[in-house]
Order: structure tokens, then C-alpha cells, then sequence
């Protein structure tokens, strides 16, 4: 529990020195007080749609990639689902997408591999203070979504995750501006091999303009829904739901 006060702390404490700083004795209108009681997380949220939604985070050369990029979290999925796909080398895994879409649908990795791919060279910056720079292939989230038609009700896409904390299983969820980004993508390669076991097998999220914990490893199903509140703890994440930022912007 402590490393998570610690870990909030870090990310809402820059946000409120940042804007303490500019603020310095104005008289502030009703909105902007909001922004300043909220913190971190509205500023970067306001500043990430005003830079536009397809803004691209810095890509990097392959001389810049860092040698090693550690784990962290969950280093293996938990479900007997996913142990039953694991064992056949995921030959038998299957991607559920659900929700509020016009053909629900199921994915096999050969079909998600047969989809347009991107790779991208990225930096990875964790919460806890580490960053690492890698090399992650997949298949742009947006063209899964343009497979299952999303409802016009759809705001959110939460992803179900094969991994627990206790009893909890991990989950994420973004909004649809970052879930048709360029740059977010299922992947389920890094630094030219097969997506490792540790890093998230058989897929995890990359979604470029957030920290960390965002990412989630392990995706076992993809739900479309217009509400987080009936989901977990209703903030939209494991870590959300004990006291992290919902949109976490780098
Ligand atoms: N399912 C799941 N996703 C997760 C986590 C986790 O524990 N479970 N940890 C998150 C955190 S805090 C980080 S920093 C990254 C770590 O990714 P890596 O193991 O590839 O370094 O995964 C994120 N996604
Ligand atoms: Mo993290």
C-alpha cells in the first residue's frame, strides 16, 4: 500500500508544483481551480487532445534501444485459460472483442498477425521510476476495432487481462481517441522475437502517450463499453482502482 501512495504521489505532486508555479496569486476562474484540484491528471489529458489526437510520441533508432528491458508486475498470466493457451504455445489462445460492437468477434494470433502491422521504437517510462527504450510490433488496435464495428455509445475500450494480484484480475482501459492513436497497437512481438512470457504473452497493449501500468500484459479479452463504473473498482484499471491516475499522459 505504501508503494502505492509513494507511486500517486509522484505522479499528482509534479502536476500540482507545475501548475503552482504558473498560477502564483492569480485570481483563478472556477475552471481552472478545477484543473489545479485535479491535478496532473487533467493537465495532461487537456494538453494531449490539444497537441491533437494523433500526435506521435518520439520514435527511436535501433543504436538506442536499451540492452536489457526489465519485467515488472505480473510476470506470468494466471487463468486457466490462459495456462491451457500457454501450453499449446498459444496455437489455441483466442482474442475476445465484445461490448458495445455492432459483430462481436474472436481472434486467434495467425489472424491478428495477418493484419496490417506497425513496429515502433518507443520508451517505456514505469511509475516506479525506470524507463527502457524497445522495439514492439503488433497490429494497430484500430484495425481490430474497424474488424468489430464499435456502437456509437462505445467511449471506452477495457482490456481483460489473465493475471492476478490476490484475487484481482489486472485490467486497463483508454478512451477512443488513444484507442484509434497511430501508435497504439496489440503487440505481440518486441526486439524482433515472439512477445516473451514476462513481457505479456501472448498480447499486451502499447499506448505510447501513457506510463507504464497502462500497458497491460496478458489481454485475453477486449471489452468496448460507455461507462467504467460497473467494472472493478469502477476507476478503469487494477492500479486506478487503488488510487493511480486514469489517464496517465507522459
Ligand atoms: N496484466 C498486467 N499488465 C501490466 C502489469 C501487470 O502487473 N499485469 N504491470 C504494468 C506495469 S506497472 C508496467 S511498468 C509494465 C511492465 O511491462 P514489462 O514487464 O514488459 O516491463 O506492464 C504493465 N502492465
Ligand atoms: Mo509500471
Amino acid at each position: 500500500m505504501s508503494r502505492v501512495l509513494t507511486r500517486r504521489r509522484l505522479i499528482t505532486g509534479l502536476g500540482y508544483t507545475a501548475i503552482a508555479g504558473t498560477v502564483g496569486g492569480l485570481a483563478v476562474s472556477p475552471s481552472f481551480r478545477d484543473l489545479v484540484l485535479k491535478g496532473g491528471e487533467t493537465l495532461a489529458y487537456n494538453t494531449h487532445r490539444l497537441v491533437g489526437r494523433d500526435a506521435l510520441v518520439r520514435e527511436y533508432s535501433e543504436a538506442e534501444m536499451s540492452p536489457d528491458f526489465r519485467t515488472n508486475g505480473n510476470t506470468t498470466g494466471a487463468t486457466p485459460a490462459w495456462e491451457a493457451a500457454r501450453d499449446t504455445g498459444f496455437a489455441d489462445w483466442e482474442l475476445e472483442v465484445s461490448g458495445l460492437v455492432e459483430n462481436p468477434a474472436r481472434f486467434g494470433l495467425d489472424a491478428l498477425r495477418a493484419m496490417p502491422a506497425r513496429t515502433q521504437i518507443t520508451r517505456h517510462d514505469c511509475v516506479e521510476g525506470w524507463s527502457a527504450i524497445g522495439k514492439w510490433t503488433g497490429v494497430p488496435l484500430s484495425e481490430v476495432l474497424d474488424r468489430v464495428t464499435p456502437k456509437p455509445n462505445a467511449r471506452y475500450v477495457v482490456f481483460r487481462c489473465a493475471d492476478r494480484f490476490g484475487l484481482s484480475l489486472y485490467y486497463e482501459s483508454i478512451d477512443m481517441i488513444d484507442a484509434y492513436h497511430p501508435q497504439t497497437i496489440l503487440a505481440y512481438g518486441m526486439n524482433d522475437a515472439d512477445l516473451q512470457i514476462g513481457h505479456g504473452a501472448p498480447i499486451r497493449l502499447r499506448v505510447e502517450r501513457q506510463l507504464g501500468y497502462k500497458n497491460a500484459k496478458f489481454i485475453m479479452k477486449i471489452e468496448l463499453v460507455e461507462s467504467l463504473a460497473g467494472i472493478g473498482g469502477g476507476k478503469g484499471g487494477f492500479w486506478e482502482d487503488r488510487g493511480y491516475e486514469w489517464y496517465a499522459g507522459i
